[in-house]
């Protein structure tokens, strides 16, 4: 057991143990200029080995011109600029795309609000270091939440719950965005096909790591409620989530009845299937961005 309590774990086939590489943390933003500035400073204090990509969609509030100036004046961060508001999930492809084009070795999602705390990265990189697939988790024991709404709260437990039970995940936490990939675990999931743009990106990601045999581990965070800028959360993103969520379940279901069960299986098919288990988390030192990519 870790300072935080268990974990649990999914997949035990693809379990990989290599080195890491240099890690990427990915900060999508829309109307961030209140917290970007913060947020990267704590991300380069946190994990100075790694490096930052903002993927903003062109913030009307200027978020992308204070990035820009925090990129130059520091080699670690740099800025993609996208054309519009395209949603979450397509920035993070364009994100993850460009890191695996730069050779980074691990892929990191975090918002920009503060929600997901940056000190909490090295104990996510070091819990890569047996994984696939890291999921910062707000449902295992020794996860929480900070100043959230009850409503937020049902909506994020219900959405984990809901997915969990259409998709047969083993997982708590699968909605969240403060995520470690091993860009080979990226490179499986066949990101080609993925076009979910909310809350379900999180989920299809997930279902996708789970469903391809991939060890998905879940560390305890602590998750703040954001204090500055507003929210992009809405109805539109919740009814998205809760369509696809059905529709691949449903999908799922009807392959199993007819014995086509592999042709349901996103990304690349691999040998075994998730299967829960308690798995401690080795509290050793970050070792994020050892090697330049
Ligand atoms: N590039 C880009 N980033 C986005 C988009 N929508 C949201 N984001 C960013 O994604 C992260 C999560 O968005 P939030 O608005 O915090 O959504 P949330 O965390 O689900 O909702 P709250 O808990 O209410 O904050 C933030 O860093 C946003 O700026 C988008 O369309 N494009
Ligand atoms: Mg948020």
């Amino acid at each position: 057991m870790n300072d935080g309590g268990g974990t649990l774990a999914a997949g035990s086939q693809g379990r990989k143990s290599g080195p890491l590489g240099t890690a990427l943390v990915i900060i999508p933003t829309y109307n961030e200029a209140e917290n970007i500035k913060a947020i990267v400073g704590r991300v380069r204090k946190a994990v100075p080995e790694a490096h930052v990509l903002v993927a903003d969609d062109n913030s009307p509030d200027g978020t992308g011109k204070l990035a820009d100036e925090l990129a130059a004046a520091d080699d670690h961060v740099q800025v993609l600029h996208r054309k519009g508001k395209e949603g979450l999930g397509a920035a993070y492809l364009a994100g993850f795309r460009w890191g695996m084009e730069h050779g980074y070795g691990v892929l990191v999602e975090m918002d920009a609000d503060g929600s997901h705390q940056p000190e909490e990265l090295p104990r996510l990189l070091t819990a890569l270091k047996g994984a696939d697939l890291v999921l910062g988790s707000r449902w295992v024991p020794g996860g929480r939440v900070v100043n959230w709404p009850k409503s937020r709260e049902f909506i994020s437990r219900g959405g984990s719950l809901y997915s969990r039970m259409a998709l047969d995940l083993p997982l708590r936490d699968i909605t969240g965005g403060f995520r470690a990939f091993r860009r080979e675990t990226l490179e499986g999931l066949g990101l080609e096909e993925v076009a979910s743009q909310g809350y379900c990106f999180q989920v299809d990601l997930a279902r996708r790591a789970v469903k391809a045999g991939y060890h998905v581990v879940e560390v305890p965070i602590t998750f703040v409620e954001r204090e500055l800028g507003d929210s992009k959360m809405s109805k539109d993103i919740l009814v998205e989530a809760l369509w696809r969520v059905t529709a691949w379940g449903v999908g799922e279901r009807v392959g199993k009845v007819l014995g086509r069960a592999d042709d349901n299986k996103p990304g690349r098919p691999r040998a075994g299937k998730g299967v829960p288990a308690e798995e401690p988390v080795r509290e050793t030192t970050a070792d994020a961005g050892r090697s330049e990519p």
